[in-house]
């Protein structure tokens, strides 16, 4: 409804009636419903993205960018966090003042989010929550899409736990090194709840180093080889992404170290980009834990149920898979990332 009653009053600026020369100084007018040749009103999506991380990101990205065109009806609106929080906090506060229809925002870390929500909320403008999530009441958004980031993190220690156990080291004292993503990140929380609710289970397991890489592989071989450097004994590293997992690897070629099946060092890491998958075949990385960027889908099937009037879950899981040697061959041709 607010949509067409813009629509109308888009008809009427542009056609003419009331718009001045002068006016092209003033605040820029807010954003016109646009429409097709055919006369199909878009929906406009502001869509704030975190910035350029890892692969991850760009597939996510790209997933977005090819969901929500205008051929299928929707005028999007990209914004890059570049990485910034406060950046995203207002661009969030743009896209109200420009009175979009949705907005919906990938969080570069949990908090920071009421006042803009409740912004959102008065002005009648639904917020969708995707992938990472917000610490704001729930009421304050029509929904969250993403992965279980938690289980992912289970889902990695539980290999781990099988792995020694077929190896006959579970009395083994096992020293983890543990590559965290973004400090405040939902994918960094989770996964690192999940993989220690495992590791306390296990007096002899040890995490002997734990620092922050963002997910981005430069800062994963930079934390990584200022681990080497310490001269700190371990048995396993786990990343909490590829990319910093790659730049792991890269530190430990640095200094001879290997690693990856038939050796002593275990590798660990969660994404599963495609990337990833090959080292996975070759044995230089054990496990990679899937974490789906393909979730646009879900941010459009939410929009759209809103659209119609329905009713729609607080919260879609995306399915996930744990890609080992055994498994990974089967799907390495039919990756999209
Ligand atoms: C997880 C996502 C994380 C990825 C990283 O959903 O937030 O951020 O695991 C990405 O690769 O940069």
């Amino acid at each position: 409804m607010k949509r067409f009653l813009l629509w109308g009053l888009a008809v009427l600026f542009l056609s003419g009636c009331g718009y001045r020369e002068e006016q092209k100084n003033e605040k820029p007018p807010i954003v016109r419903a646009e429409t097709l040749d055919t006369g199909t009103v878009l929906i406009t999506v502001g869509f704030i993205q975190t910035g350029k991380e890892s692969d991850w990101r760009d597939a996510n990205t790209n997933d977005f960018l090819q969901t929500f065109t205008r051929e299928k009806g929707y005028n999007l609106i990209y914004i890059d966090g570049n990485s910034d929080p406060e950046r995203q906090v207002k661009a969030a506060y743009d896209l109200i003042a420009q009175n979009v229809d949705y907005i919906i925002i990938d969080p570069i870390v949990e908090d920071g989010w009421e006042d803009v929500f409740m912004e959102a909320k008065e002005k009648g403008i639904p917020v969708i929550v995707s992938d990472r999530q917000v610490n704001v009441n729930a009421s304050h958004y029509a929904c969250w899409v993403g992965s279980d980031f938690y289980k992912e993190g289970q889902n990695a220690a539980k290999w781990l736990e099988d792995y020694l156990e077929e190896k006959g080291r579970e009395k083994e004292e096992i020293k983890i090194v543990l590559l965290e993503g973004t400090d405040g990140a939902t994918a960094t929380r989770g996964r690192t709840e999940g993989l220690y609710s495992v590791i306390d289970r296990h007096p002899n397991w040890k995490v002997v180093a734990k620092e922050f890489g963002n997910f981005t592989q430069g800062e994963g071989a930079q934390v990584m080889e200022g681990i080497l450097n310490q001269k700190i004994a371990f048995d396993v590293v786990i990343a909490e992404n590829d990319n910093m997992m790659f730049g792991a690897m890269n530190a430990m070629d640095q200094q001879g170290i290997v690693y990856g099946n038939g050796t002593d060092i275990i590798t660990i890491s969660f994404d599963a980009l495609h990337e990833a998958l090959a080292k996975v075949i070759k044995g230089e990385l054990m496990v990679t834990v899937e974490c789906n960027p393909l979730i646009a889908g879900l941010s459009e099937k939410a929009i759209l149920d809103l659209e119609k009037g329905r009713r729609i879950e607080k919260v879609h899981f995306v399915q996930e898979t744990v890609f080992t040697q055994e498994n990974t061959v089967l799907h390495l041709m039919e990756r999209k990332y």
